[in-house]
């Protein structure tokens, strides 16, 4: 299968995967109809599936993972309600602001080691309800979390943060983009993870090497609500069955594996260390591998590129690794003696 970057270890991200031909003939097989009218079998059955997977009563098939968040935090919220945040998480540093636009709620920034904000601090920020204050309302999470270096975070972990939501009230989105990796690296299921938030995001199109969409999943209720915003941001799409064929492929017979790029992850981590490089993974890794270098990373990044390996930048010194369904031990292999190459970078 052709691609652009066809002759490259493509470890930008795991968004970069393309469809199997198995995952393309269930594609070529899916019955189709308009889902704006609700009527296309194959995203109705993706949409039950996913919600029995993440534990909720429904779920609502969305082309985009930042569009299920957004959909999320605008279903969640009302005009200048407050959100506490990580400030390293997805909805507040990749998504343009798009949040504080759409849904014109306030973000309280907090910060922690490995996308966990302590619980007191959590507590510490909470204003008492009073006319000054923006109404606390909304919690949001993100497991795996992205740039904490792709840490999945135990439910253990989780709780006793979601337990000061709770006290004071506060409705709990979680991004799952990665939720399945999250779940395969703690050996969990995916809706343990999922059992304590109101409403969970979960990606196809990332480790779990669909082409396109996500699902956000909550109440009956909720969902209906999400309807409502999916067609004001223009996420209705008619017969999308032929993406959510991908979707249900996806999440029958490539969760599992996710546990090859795990310890492929954990491979090109040995083997950097190994050379010298500073890598920095959480408690809890999955499939990426944070490397801080002493120079530019995006003269790193230029020089990896003439030896065929294609990475990212998650700062000014610091790169970053994605290992998915493209990435082979040759491919890893391969990486590793580019790395060796540019010791003196
Ligand atoms: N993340 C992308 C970039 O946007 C950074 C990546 O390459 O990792 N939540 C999380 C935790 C994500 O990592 C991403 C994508 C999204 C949401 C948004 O998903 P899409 O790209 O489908 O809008």
């Amino acid at each position: 299968m052709s691609s652009f970057y066809q002759d490259y270890v493509d470890l930008r991200s795991d968004t970069v995967t393309r469809p199997t031909s198995a995952m393309r003939e269930a594609m070529y097989r899916a019955e189709v109809g308009d889902d704006v009218y609700g009527e296309d079998p194959t995203v109705n059955q993706l949409e039950e599936y996913a919600a029995h997977i993440l534990g909720k009563k429904a779920s609502l098939f969305v082309p985009s993972g930042t569009m299920a968040n957004q959909i999320a935090v605008l279903s969640h919220t009302q005009r200048g309600d407050e959100i506490f945040i990580h400030r390293d998480n997805h909805i507040f540093y990749y998504e343009g602001g798009a949040a504080a636009m759409w849904s014109q709620a306030t973000f309280n920034q907090l910060q922690g080691p490995e996308g966990l904000i302590p619980a007191d601090e959590l507590e510490s920020r909470i204003r008492p309800r009073n006319i000054h204050h923006p109404r606390p309302r909304l919690l949001a999470l993100e497991n795996t979390h992205n740039r904490a270096g792709g840490a999945a975070l135990s439910r253990d972990r989780l709780l006793p943060l979601i337990q000061v939501a709770r006290n004071h009230d506060l409705r709990v989105h979680l991004d799952g983009a990665r939720i399945a990796n999250a779940a395969v690296a703690l050996k969990v299921s995916i809706r343990e993870l999922a059992q304590d938030t109101d409403s969970v995001s979960l990606c196809l199109s990332k480790g779990l090497g669909a082409p396109v969409g996500s699902l956000v999943a909550g109440t009956r209720e909720y969902i209906e609500q999400a309807r409502v915003y999916r067609k004001w941001l223009g996420g209705g799409m008619r017969q999308a069955g032929i993406i959510a064929a991908a979707g249900i492929y996806a999440l029958r017979h490539h969760v599992e594996r996710l546990a090859d790029d795990h310890s492929r992850a954990k491979k090109l981590a040995e083997g950097l260390q190994s050379l010298g490089y500073h890598v920095d993974m959480p408690t809890i890794p999955t499939n990426m591998v944070m490397v801080d270098l002493e120079g530019d990373a995006d003269k790193f990044i230029a020089a990896l590129k003439t030896k065929n390996v294609l990475a990212g930048a998650m700062g000014l010194k610091r790169l970053r690794l994605v290992t998915h369904l493209d990435v082979s031990d040759e491919g890893l292999e391969h990486t590793i003696d580019a790395f060796s190459q540019l010791l003196s970078l």
